[in-house]
């Protein structure tokens, strides 16, 4: 491992023993990333213990899109402890790979277990509806970029736990799965893009999750990935994207993405 690599490790060892001398914790059981979109299924997690805005916990940045809340929430979910990340920094703001797994990396160093990754992504099959949450199999890895540096050889084999796949197949066998693709943004895709993204293999365009998952399984955390499809990929409907449609799409889906993943949890 590198040196800038152990010392990112550093400050996620300290923002944990920030939060467990804030919040009287030793540890956590697992935590969630919520994107946007999913701020109100967030809200059915469990019982919101302690709340903190995230530029208050050392190393954490601001959010910096509308519809994107920064804070970290302690959870109680029946006796076990959630640390939920609302909102997440995104490799497009521009300040580098670090920030945008030091929340992974705390949840690693509070001694999370399981990490559940939500985000809004767009859509490649065109029989998935919007508002329709995806689960992750794999991932295409298009940031040219990694939050690892030095010799640290990863197996990516099975990034996204079948186990935990199959518990959410359970709870709603109407389910699908799909590769979730990330581009660095803050631009969506063209139409030439998309079609790049199918003929790889793609089947969900997003910008985040993959640096998160690839940090995560470093530190062998066991990985739930959940995309909200909230928009057709560019080119598949003849309308243009908007950041409003994901917004509303997310809502729309809260209740039932609240209740899977309070219940895959059980
Ligand atoms: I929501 O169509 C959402 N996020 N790259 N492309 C990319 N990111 C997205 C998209 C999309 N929709």
């Amino acid at each position: 491992m590198s040196e800038q690599q152990s010392s990112d490790l550093t400050k996620a060892a300290q923002a944990a023993d920030w939060l467990r001398a804030k919040w009287g914790i030793t540890e956590v059981d697992r935590s969630y990333v919520m994107g946007s979109g999913w701020g109100k299924a967030a809200d059915l997690l469990g019982k919101t213990l302690h709340e903190v805005d995230k530029d208050e916990v050392p190393g954490f940045l601001a959010p910096a899109v509308a519809g994107h809340h920064g804070k970290l929430r302690l959870v109680d979910q029946n006796g076990s402890l959630a640390l939920v990340q609302l909102g997440r920094t995104h490799l497009y703001e521009g300040h580098g790979v670090a920030p945008v797994v030091h929340g992974v990396r705390t949840a690693g160093a509070l001694g999370a277990k399981t990490l559940i990754l939500t985000n809004a992504a767009g859509g490649l099959k065109s029989t998935w509806q919007v508002g329709q949450p995806v689960l992750i199999r794999d991932h295409i890895n298009l940031t040219a970029t990694s939050p690892l540096t030095g010799p640290e050889f990863i197996d990516l084999t099975q990034t996204y736990s079948p186990t935990l796949r199959e518990a959410c197949k359970r709870y709603d066998s109407s389910l699908d799965e799909g590769v979730y693709t990330q581009f660095r943004g803050p631009q969506y895709e063209t139409p030439a893009e998309i079609e790049m993204v199918r003929r790889l293999g793609g089947d969900l365009v997003g910008m985040s999750t993959v640096l998160e998952a690839i940090a995560a399984k470093a530190l062998n955390i066991e990985i739930l990935g959940i995309s909200l499809v909230t928009n057709l990929a560019a080119g598949m409907t003849g309308e243009p994207l908007s950041h409003k449609e994901v917004l509303a799409a997310g809502e729309a889906a809260a209740d039932r993405m609240g209740r899977l993943l309070a219940n895959v949890v059980s």
